[in-house]
């Protein structure tokens, strides 16, 4: 495999940075996953506008511009002759001194990863999830905002832990003020009285390109209204359907949460449709590689 690090291209043997680099003694950094079907990037417009917005977040200068890394990206997946892939995208603040001070760092480090997806196991599509809410919080916004595709995802890995430790793949994460968030690294949508409902980015969450392109999606498609609003656990237990998005998830249903069967505890029949029209979407849209 050959990893794009700092402008060149290097063997995955030699794809090393520094002990030094801030990314990895602060987890100072932005990052992004990105998806390749049949030949063609979904949606890496989007990917890289929330890149730099992530980095300008966290006052970080990206030594490439969006069309220099548009490039970059796609030469990544040229040179591993991928058509379907997943793309990591990372940028640190680079190599300083042993201190937090971001000012030591002179230049960004940027290193990029094609390799094949590893798929999720089918029955998470047809049999749905089963999960939990971790009794960790999502990161409250004032401190990092979950707006921030940031390296530190440490919070969000305890609750990973939560989940498998209870035997689920996933956990629901409620913001500081008890409303539900999002997951570990997807987002959550729930569906009543025929209207489906996201939090909004205002509940602190990582503004998902699926949970965009699905809410598109539900509205060109279903013609059905889409309201960002925040809800509670209660409002999961109680709903007809509900389903996660990501980029490595794509959409997924969810049949069970704490022990409550969500709607007929079997994967609602509009999440089933949304499925289908994700995939069609995925397969038919995105930058040519
Ligand atoms: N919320 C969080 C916290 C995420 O990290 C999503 C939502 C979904 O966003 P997109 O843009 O992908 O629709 C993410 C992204 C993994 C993995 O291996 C997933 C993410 C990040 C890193 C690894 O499942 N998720």
């Amino acid at each position: 495999m050959k990893i794009y690090l700092d402008g060149k291209f290097v063997e995955q043997k030699d794809a090393k940075i520094s002990v030094f680099d801030h990314g990895l003694l602060y987890g100072d950094g932005v990052f992004e996953g990105i998806r390749a079907y049949n030949g063609r990037v979904f949606r890496l417009k989007e990917h890289l506008d929330r890149l730099y917005n992530s980095a300008r977040a966290i006052m970080l200068d990206i030594p490439l511009n969006k069309d220099e890394m548009e490039k970059a990206v796609l030469d990544t997946i040229r040179e591993n002759k991928l058509k379907d892939a997943y793309v990591r995208l990372v940028i640190t603040r680079g190599v300083g001194d042993l201190g937090l001070d971001p000012d030591k760092c002179p230049k960004a480090t940027v290193f990029i990863i094609a390799d094949k997806i590893s798929l999720y196991p089918k029955e998470y599509y047809t049999k749905g999830l089963d999960l939990i809410t971790a009794s960790t919080k999502r990161n409250i916004p004032d401190a990092l905002n979950p707006c921030v595709k940031s390296l530190n995802y440490l919070n969000n890995i305890l609750a990973k832990i939560e989940a498998k430790r209870a035997g689920s793949p996933e956990a629901i994460m409620l913001n500081p003020w008890g409303f539900v968030s999002e997951c570990t690294g997807d987002n959550i949508f729930i569906m009543n009285n025929d209207m489906f409902i996201t939090p909004p980015t205002s509940a602190g969450i990582l503004e998902g390109i699926t949970r965009n392109a699905v809410i598109e999606l539900i509205r060109s498609k279903f013609k059905m209204n889409v309201k960002e609003s925040l809800f509670t656990a209660y409002h999961i237990y109680t709903a007809k359907e509900c389903f996660l998005t990501g980029t490595a998830a794509e959409v997924i249903p969810v049949v069970k949460v704490d022990g409550r069967a969500i709607g007929s505890g079997k994967p609602g029949k509009n999440t089933l449709k949304l499925i289908e029209e994700f995939r069609k979407l995925t397969q038919s849209t995105g930058t040519p590689i």
